[in-house]
């Protein structure tokens, strides 16, 4: 089981605050589709939310995890597992503001993405976690449960590196080493509809209890 440290500057009490949820899954489990319809779904609720994704391809560090993943360099497997998280911790005081005046963030991979596919290609679990100590910890991981099989059979399947079914099955075996009670096990072999119906009922329960207060905590401090 997974071990979080609460944040004791000033959020231990129970101060409102926005939602954290982070959207994982094997490639092409449907992050993206899901994340994109639980943002209309808040937005038309009235909860202030914003859609965040990893890697955040936008940034300048973004821009080189892009280059490796599109194949246009090559970089040694703990550069690039660093870049990764150096993109996320270029986010992370943005974040906390933004969870800290109310707005709800729905993100498409975060750092469990990181941890798994590092530790797919043979690094090892401990040093993966390393550099994500410190990270907001979710309020809620939504898992799309899938096999590597049926999710390449997915359009789009194939064209950045790491789309191979033998990897993606290490990739969810990891995964699974990383689940904690933050986790839910969303079954994303089902409809869109149906999927979306589910993670929807998860959501709210969470957006409610951020609501009414609820202390932020920090990833794998004592792990
Ligand atoms: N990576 C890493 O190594 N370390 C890190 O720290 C992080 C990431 C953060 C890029 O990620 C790569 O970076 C990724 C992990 C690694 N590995 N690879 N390759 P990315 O997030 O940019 O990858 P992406 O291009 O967005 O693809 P994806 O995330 O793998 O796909 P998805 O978002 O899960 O799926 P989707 O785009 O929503 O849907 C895929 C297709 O399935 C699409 O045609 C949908 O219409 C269809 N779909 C979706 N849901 C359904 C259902 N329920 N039924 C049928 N069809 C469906
Ligand atoms: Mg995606």
């Amino acid at each position: 089981m997974e071990k979080k440290s609460m944040l004791s500057s000033g959020l231990s009490g129970a101060e409102p605050r926005g939602a954290l949820i982070v959207v994982e899954g094997l490639d092409r489990s449907g992050k993206s589709t899901q994340c994109a319809k639980l943002l209309s779904f808040l937005e038309g609720l009235g909860h202030p939310t914003e859609l965040w994704r990893f890697p955040d391809r936008e940034t300048s560090v973004g821009q080189m995890i892009s280059a490796y993943l599109s194949n246009k360099s090559q970089l040694d497997d703990h550069t690039i597992h660093l870049l990764f998280s150096a993109n996320r911790w270029e986010k992370r005081s943005l974040m906390e503001e933004k969870l800290k005046t109310g707005t709800t963030l729905i993100v498409d991979r975060y750092s469990y993405s990181g941890v798994a596919f590092s530790s797919a290609k043979g690094l090892g679990v401990d040093w993966c976690k390393a550099p994500e100590i410190g990270l907001l910890a979710p309020d809620s991981v939504l898992y799309l449960d899938i096999s590597p099989e049926r999710a390449a059979e997915r359009g789009g399947y194939g064209d950045e590196r790491y789309e191979r079914v033998e990897f993606q099955s290490k990739v969810a075996d990891f995964y699974q080493t990383l689940r904690d009670s933050s986790w839910k096990i969303i079954d994303a072999g089902e409809t869109m509809e149906e999927v979306e119906k589910k993670i929807q009922q998860v959501v709210l329960d969470q957006v409610k209890e951020c609501t009414s207060g609820k202390p932020l905590s920090l990833l794998w401090s004592s792990s």
